[in-house]
């Protein structure tokens, strides 16, 4: 542990309130006390940074002010929040450019009213749908060379335990799979290659971390004793669960190697506690890594339980099971007290857990990690180079791919820029060493932090985004609730500048930046990507089989293909709507009336919608998305007949 009158630019008072390692509880009470005052000089009770230069704002700011017409270099992918669904920003510009709806029904696309959307969210033998509450935290996306390829996203609801897939060619989602065994499923990482084949340099898996322990089964026992969290691996293109790894402790978030062969998850609870006051009751947890081929291979081998009714492969990953390297498919590090994020460096050689309630962050070095796995590391906490003081309440970590590491202080309300080679020679014993680099107050308490090209080996050092959760008196009085606060600051100089605050609805945890031309939006479907595809207007018309009725439908601007169509009351009703439209932005909606349907087909897609026709009566079905000077006129009538 470092001397805290050491640490250079520390803010007057850090050593004195240094001690939340000691006292934790109390720090975070005061932290907490001290966000709910309306100013911010109450929120940022540490000394402020020194300033940048006025001027250098004033640039700052505008380079987030795009023309009129100038399009932004980066895309962002935003975690929703309590609103289930991926947002996808303009950077540095922060401009909204569209949500790709996932966990929760959105009345724009029709998600959750459409038969496909249904389909992949996942129904009740009602037809209902199962879940339409979320909360999305994590989004990644599929690397390739340690890059991103721009083929998947992937993005989680914690309440459920989901993981969704989005497709970036066309930014939809196309697959959600729930994850067995687990709540509170937090986490995500893709692998970045595979680890026993270097010709696979690109992601094959999804890591998935339990925050909570459960009964195993899950059979409702009071005994916490008993409960007990998973790490899951989700197949990227099948989207199945591979296999589960039984642990003790708990998993938080999740980081993987760039050469595929580790994963790891921070530990809040290895006291494995139910109540928060067990939960912090020990001064150390750990951060736990798994050997990728090895859990594979015992998989392959047959080493595995199931559990209950699911079919899914559970190795054992206990500490007890996995004491000698040689055969171990875990390896727990020790780290202090209830550390929170988890990220792999850009140069692709560390792992740095933040502290959370301890004020440092710890570097774990991988090779070492491997070595302990070979039996040739006699002790597996010496894989640890580093483990530094940065400030109260270290969250989560960003690169710039210079050799530093941008780290969120929540009790501080600070970013801190660090040096990693100069951490750990501090570490080493060269007190010499200045790693802290700067520090740059944010508005307020901020928990997530990425920036551009972050945890890619194309890490570029431009902007970093910092999602403050407090806002407070940043943006104009709206009601009670207060927006999220996510802030750019410009990274590419030696001081930290800030750029720009944008209000975000709750709540948006954690988000990628990358560069624009790392993927290829396609903007026009093709007619072959829908098996109920009503290719031609002429097979458009109303088929009976009883009670059973099909009603084919095309759209071509300003008109639907059918002027109208019949149908008796109680008749159980399939839709298809083709948008036969082929240019680029022209999509139509359909909505009926008392029906509670409404949807949008974008140029050359199918959808459908069933229902049963229960009210008799004319229902003027239209168009809901502006598309055409006839717009208004562009209807067909619904006619159920009683
Ligand atoms: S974890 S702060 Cu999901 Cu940090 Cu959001
Ligand atoms: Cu079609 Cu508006
Ligand atoms: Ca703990």
């Amino acid at each position: 542990m470092s001397d805290k009158k050491d640490l250079p630019l520390a803010p007057a008072g850090l050593g004195r309130r240094s001690f939340i390692n000691t006292a934790a509880l109390v720090g975070l009470t005061a932290g907490v006390a001290a966000c709910t005052e309306k100013t911010g000089s109450a929120a940022t009770p540490a000394a402020p940074a020194p300033a940048a230069p006025a001027s250098a704002h004033a640039s700052a700011g505008a380079a987030t002010h795009l023309k009129p017409g100038e399009l932004d270099t980066y895309y962002g992918l935003w975690s929703g929040g309590h609103t289930g669904d991926m947002r996808v920003l303009g950077l540095p510009s922060g401009r909204e450019i569209t949500r790709i709806p996932c966990f929760v029904p959105d009345a724009l696309v029709g998600w959750g009213i459409t038969n496909e959307s249904k389909a992949i969210m996942g129904t009740k033998p009602d037809g209902s749908l199962k879940y339409t509450v979320a909360d999305t935290h994590h989004t990644h996306a599929s690397y390739k060379d340690g890059n991103y390829d721009g083929r998947y996203a992937w993005i989680n609801d914690k309440i459920n335990s989901r993981l969704a897939r989005i497709r970036l060619d066309y930014f939809v989602c196309d697959k959600i799979t729930e994850l067995p065994n687990v709540q509170g499923f937090h986490g995500i990482f893709p692998d970045k290659a595979d680890p026993v084949d270097p010709a696979i340099n690109y992601t094959t898996r999804v890591f998935c971390g339990a925050e909570f322990s459960i009964p195993l089964p899950n059979t409702g026992t009071e005994d916490s004793g008993k409960y007990r969290s998973m790490f899951t691996c989700v197949d990227a293109e099948s989207m199945e669960v591979r296999w589960q790894v039984l642990i003790d402790g708990n998993c938080d978030l999740t980081a993987t190697s760039y050469d595929g062969k580790l994963a790891a998850t921070n530990q809040y609870n290895t006291e494995m506690g139910a109540k928060y006051e067990d939960m912090m009751s020990s001064e150390r947890d750990a951060c736990l890594f798994f050997n990728i081929a090895r859990i594979e291979e015992a998989v392959k081998a047959g080493k595995f339980k199931t559990i209950g009714t699911s079919k899914v492969p559970v190795v054992d990953g206990t500490l007890e099971a996995n004491k000698d390297p040689k055969t171990a498919l875990t390896a727990y590090v020790s780290v202090p007290k209830n550390p929170h994020g988890v990220n792999a460096s850009p140069d692709g050689k560390y792992f740095i857990c933040a502290g959370k309630l301890s004020p440092t962050a710890t570097v774990i070095e991988l090779s070492k990690v491997l070595e302990w796995f070979d039996g040739k590391l006699e002790k597996i906490d010496a894989a640890i180079v580093a483990e530094v003081e940065l400030g109260l309440g270290p969250l989560h970590t960003a690169f710039d791919g210079r050799g530093n590491a941008y780290t969120t202080l929540f009790l501080d309300s600070q970013v801190v820029k660090w040096n990693v080679d100069k951490a750990i020679a501090f570490h080493k014993g060269d007190k010499a060493a200045k790693y802290v680099v700067d520090r740059i107050d944010v508005h307020y308490q901020p928990g997530h932090i990425n920036a551009t090209q972050s945890e890619t080996k194309a890490a570029d050092g431009k902007y970093l985004a910092v999602g403050c959760k407090f806002s407070k008196d940043r943006f104009l009085p709206a009601g009670p609730l207060h927006p999220e606060n996510e802030q750019l600051i410009d990274i590419s100089g030696e001081k930290m500048v800030l750029m720009a605050d944008h209000p975000v609805r709750g709540e948006p945890h954690d988000f990628i930046i990358f560069k624009r031309d790392l993927v290829k939006p396609k903007q026009v479907y093709t007619l072959d990507e829908f098996p109920l595809a009503v290719k031609d207007p002429k097979e458009s018309g109303v088929f009976r089989s009883g009670k059973k009725v099909t009603v084919k439908m095309t759209s071509q601007a300003p008109a639907f293909s059918l002027r109208e169509f019949k149908l008796k009351k109680g008749d159980e009703v399939t839709l298809i709507l083709t948008n036969l439209d082929k240019i680029e932005d022209l999509t139509h909606g359909f909505a009926i009336p008392n029906y509670n349907v409404n949807f949008i087909v974008n140029p050359l897609e199918t959808k459908s919608v069933t229902f049963v026709a229960d009210k008799p009566g004319v229902f003027w079905c239209y168009c809901t998305h502006f598309c055409h000077a006839l717009h208004l006129e562009m209807r067909t009538r619904m006619i159920v007949e009683a």
